[in-house]
């Protein structure tokens, strides 16, 4: 399925339904007094978080969503039905803003999972509200109000506690399969993951959500390459584990590249808990391995060499995972 992770859309909450001008018939009574009922509201229209969904491509497909109107009033004071509510299905995740202002209207998360984006007209007034001792035969009523019109803007975040990153090919896809149940495509050339991943990693009775995405290069948080629309996808992560090809001509250089791109993106995004990984250690001598491991020691990182490819090194990751978050819940 094509991954998609942002859309604007155009919502329209339903007008609110006329009121009506009507007289009461009875036997005898030519003219009785007025008994003209009001209009309904407006639907209003309604974005709610919905677990099935994982991208936003429905929205390239439909882009107008309109709420029912209220029915207008009829005679014998009778109000009209309120217009249904239209309800937006959105993954969770997703972040809406107003298109014409740039407001935040809403973040979906569990916590905040619905939110009215437009609201329903109220409905007119019939006759019977107009009626004054010197104004026995009123034939005025109301128009309902209109609904809210607004255009919105969706910009999809992925909800993960863990984020991949690195350079294109430095193995990433390979450490997601390895680590989760997640089947990425993996290829021997840059920019095979042109989508985020999501998988799940169980250790024990946690589970933590890792999200693999297109490799980042230098110039990324300028939109260089395709880093930069998904950088949003890990600005949420709990935890970043950048991978590192120790067999490149040189690693540290790499890790600036990602360091520097990351923290322009957004401030403080390279201070949270993070593992520095030197993946393909099968490829380079142990020496070599050493060397760039103590040059990234020094630099305060913590460290682990391993193979995704081989399989080498993994449990030690997991354990790694487990315990860094656990620390960080025992200190909060
Ligand atoms: N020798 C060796 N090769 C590896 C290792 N991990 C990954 N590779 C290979 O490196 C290539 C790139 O792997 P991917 O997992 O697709 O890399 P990626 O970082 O996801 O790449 P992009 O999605 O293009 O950014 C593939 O040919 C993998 O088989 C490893 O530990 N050792
Ligand atoms: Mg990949």
């Amino acid at each position: 399925m094509k991954f998609v992770d942002e859309a604007k859309i155009l919502v329209k909450a339903g007008d609110g339904g006329q009121g009506c001008t009507s007289f009461r018939r009875e036997k005898f009574v030519p003219k009785g007094g007025p008994d003209g009922g009001d209009g309904g509201k407006g639907g209003d229209v309604v974005i709610s978080g919905s677990q099935n969904l994982a991208s936003l491509l429905d929205f390239k497909y439909r882009r107008i969503f309109k709420a029912e109107k209220g029915k207008n009033g009829s005679s014998r004071n009778k109000r009209g039905r309120d217009g249904k509510n239209l309800i937006i299905h959105v993954p969770f995740g997703t972040v809406v803003f107003e298109g014409s202002s740039n407001k935040l209207l809403v973040d979906i998360t569990a916590n905040q999972s619905t939110c009215i984006v437009a609201r329903g007209g109220k409905g007119g007034k019939g006759n019977a509200h107009f009626v004054t001792p010197t104004h026995r035969v009123p034939y005025e009523f109301e128009p309902g109000e209109p609904g809210e019109e607004k255009e919105l803007l969706l910009v999809l975040k992925l909800i993960a506690d863990v984020g991949i990153i690195g350079l294109p090919n430095a193995g990433k896809s390979t450490l997601i399969s390895r680590l989760t149940d997640a089947t990425p495509k993996i290829g021997d050339y840059p920019f095979t993951t042109l989508s985020p991943i999501l998988g799940v990693l169980r250790e024990g009775d946690n589970a933590f959500v890792i999200a693999d995405i297109p490799g980042i290069i230098e110039g990324a948080s300028q939109g260089r390459g395709l880093g930069l629309t998904f950088l949003r996808h890990i600005e949420r992560t709990r935890m970043l584990l950048l991978v590192l090809d120790v067999s490149a001509t040189n690693p540290v250089e790499d890790y600036n590249t990602l360091r520097h791109e990351l923290n322009s993106y957004k401030r403080g995004m390279f201070s949270r808990q993070r593992i520095v990984i030197l993946n393909k250690a099968d490829k380079v001598s142990e020496e070599k391995a050493d060397k760039w491991r103590s040059a990234l020691i020094r630099k305060k990182e913590e460290v682990v060499v391993m193979s995704a490819l081989k399989g080498l090194g993994i449990d030690a990751l997991k354990e790694m995972i487990k315990m860094k978050d656990f620390n960080k819940v025992a200190h909060a």
